[in-house]
């Protein structure tokens, strides 16, 4: 069987509407690593808004240019050479406008990645075929170089988080990242103008409203590193953060068990809500 899909059109796609700050949001709070309160400004952080900005975070910033000039060379490719072999690691590789299966569509154009070593090397030829076989070296160096960095980076977070709720041991988030068989992502997304919007001075979301089920994401610019559990651990509360008596709003399911319905639904769907008890 042979199904046409629509072409994804302006119409689907979810326009801004720019939010006018209130009197209690005094904007995204920024954790300077290097400083002794940084563990207790990042469980504030995470306690009253649940998103904050890292500085001074040791990454080097040659890294993530080197990655962002890899990036950009691939997206400036022609759009036959860009969708050379998309729809073989379906949903990885490179994917313009739709983003899932279920109809939710953006101005964007991305690739997206597995970030396991074996899987990096299936689902990243896209990107890599983007230089010529000499260069090759230099974009597959980029990401591997950018992708350990990062993961140490989402790992030390979450240690500090851990000890910063006295939780222990300390590992016990970040060792879901460590596990070898970590579902995590990558995914680099590529915003490009929008002709027909820009005439009139309207925004577009290049990505629309979403939740990410992850444990954490560590975004630059708009690089994405997704970091997730093994399809085998179970989602619960630490029993240690329930209070006497209290009982978890949620049936136990597992990562496998949540990613497979979320990813049937919408990104702005209340995915959690089928988990509710
Ligand atoms: C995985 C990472 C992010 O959470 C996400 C997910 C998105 C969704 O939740 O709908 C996707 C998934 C994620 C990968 C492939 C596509 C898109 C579901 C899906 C089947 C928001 C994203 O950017 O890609």
């Amino acid at each position: 069987m042979v199904v046409l899909a629509k072409p994804a059109s302006l119409e689907q796609i979810s326009i801004i509407k720019t939010h006018t700050s209130n009197n209690f949001f005094t904007g995204v709070p920024v954790i300077d690593l290097s400083r002794p309160d940084s563990k207790a400004t990042m469980i504030k952080a995470c306690m009253e808004l649940g998103f904050f900005k890292v500085v001074n975070h040791g990454i080097p910033t040659g890294l993530v240019s080197r990655l962002e000039a890899e990036a950009v060379k691939f997206f400036s490719l022609s759009q036959v050479e860009k969708e050379r072999d998309s729809g073989i690691h379906s949903p990885f590789g490179y994917g313009s406008k739709r983003i899932g299966s279920n109809g939710d569509v953006g101005w964007l154009e991305y690739l997206l990645m597995q970030t396991n070593r074996e899987s990096l090397s299936r689902t990243s030829q896209t990107f890599f075929r983007a230089n010529p076989d000499a260069f090759r070296y230099e974009t597959e160096s980029a990401v591997t170089e950018y992708l350990s960095a990062v993961k140490k980076l989402a790992c030390e977070v979450l240690e500090m988080m851990a000890e910063g709720l006295n939780i222990q041991p300390r590992n016990v988030f970040s060792k879901l990242l460590m596990d070898e068989e970590s579902d995590s992502l990558f995914r680099l997304n590529h915003y490009p103008p929008c002709p027909q919007l820009q005439e009139v001075d309207c925004k577009l979301t290049g990505f629309g409203e979403h939740t990410d089920p992850q444990i954490i994401s560590i975004l630059r610019v708009s690089m994405i590193y997704f970091g997730g559990p093994p399809y085998r651990e179970r989602l619960a509360p630490l029993p240690l953060l329930m209070g006497e008596g209290e009982e978890s709003l949620y049936k136990e399911f597992t990562w496998f068990e949540y990613k497979t319905s979320a990813y049937k639904t919408r990104l702005a769907d209340n995915r959690l809500g089928q988990f509710m008890k």
